[in-house]
């Protein structure tokens, strides 16, 4: 399987499997946008909020996705890193 960057700011990437078997899909994209922490596919004001909300909080398993600095806690430097995302999309 490779793996190929689409060099854009949000990362595309597509997987093609090189060698044996077959896949049962077509190739498979798989989109990752930095301080898109709800996941819907724009950094905005939302992201943002839900990271001011939980400042102060220790990394879980259910706002582990609010530390984007992967520090274990969920602090001002998680807000600051999503706000500067605000406003990237993931292409269509
Ligand atoms: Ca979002
Ligand atoms: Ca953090």
């Amino acid at each position: 399987m490779s793996l190929t960057d689409s060099g854009s700011p949000s990362a595309w990437w597509s997987f093609e499997q090189q060698a044996g078997g077959v896949l049962p899909e077509p190739p498979v994209l798989v989109g990752l946008l930095g301080g898109d922490v709800n996941g819907d596919g724009a950094g905005n004001q939302t992201d943002a909020y839900l990271a001011r909300r939980a400042t102060g909080s220790s990394a879980n398993t259910s706002n582990f996705h609010l530390d984007v600095d992967l520090s274990g806690t969920l602090s001002e430097s998680d807000g600051y890193a999503i706000r500067l995302r605000n406003g990237r999309t993931l292409p269509c």
